[in-house]
């Protein structure tokens, strides 16, 4: 059976967790603590950058969790979560790869605030805001009148940027500005596999404590 090698608050594992969910595919969920534990021989062995999320399938490792979205979408294709049409695999991909390299590093600074892991500056904080308000119009332009970013249907698009978006409104950023975005977010969170993989409270506290104890002592060296 596959397995998932994850951590329970990380939206970089989470997508993968609900691809697993929405394809219906048997896994089985290995969560670690990160603190420490991805330093271990074991797991170095399946991902020496000792990051989750890994995938294991039948002693095949794979890391970088959109790499792993093309693996499952390549051996379990349906339900399909990549179109075919140009154009729509064009914007899924470009969700995709903004939400990893433009959003989730522009709103660092707002979810640092937000979990009490460092105190940040007010003009971080604006910063933070009018990074993320660029990626925020690009994709309320990019989803139009669509229901999905690839049209019609579900898609790695709101796989990957369906669970960062939904944060903003926790993070002292409105998405009224975004109508559309905002009704898609909504939408999504109504899925079951979205429900399901929604980070506790509580496990959001442990890992900002953990997190605020690393910060903490690479200061101290
Ligand atoms: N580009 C990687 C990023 C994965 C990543 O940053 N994982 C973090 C948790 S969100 C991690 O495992 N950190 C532990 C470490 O670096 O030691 C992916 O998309 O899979």
């Amino acid at each position: 059976m596959l397995k998932l090698y994850h951590y329970h608050i990380s939206a970089n594992s989470r997508r993968v967790w609900i691809t697993l969910l929405e394809k219906d595919i048997a896994f089985e969920l290995v969560s670690l603590k990160l603190d420490g534990d991805q330093f271990q021989p074991e797991f170095l062995a399946l991902n020496p950058f000792h990051q989750i999320p890994v995938l294991v399938d039948d002693g095949f490792s794979v890391v970088e969790s959109l790499a792993i979205l093309d693996y499952l979408e390549a051996k379990y294709p349906t339900p399909a979560l990549l179109p075919t049409d140009a154009k729509a695999v064009a914007t899924v991909r470009m969700v995709e790869m903004v939400t990893v390299n433009e959003l989730l590093p522009a709103m660092e600074p707002l979810f640092f605030q937000m979990m009490d892991i460092a105190e940040q500056k007010p003009e971080k904080l604006e910063q933070a805001k009018q990074k993320s308000a660029t990626v925020l119009t690009f994709f309320e332009h990019l989803l139009g009148d669509s229901p999905y970013f690839g049209g019609k249907h579900l898609t790695l698009a709101e796989v990957v940027a369906g669970t960062v978006v939904p944060w903003f409104p926790s993070l002292g950023m409105s998405l009224g500005n975004f109508p559309k975005l905002s009704a898609w977010s909504e939408h999504l969170m109504e899925r079951a596999s979205w429900q399901k993989t929604q980070p506790i409270p509580e496990l959001m506290e442990a890992a900002a404590t953990r997190m605020k104890a690393v910060i903490a002592q690479r200061q101290t060296h």
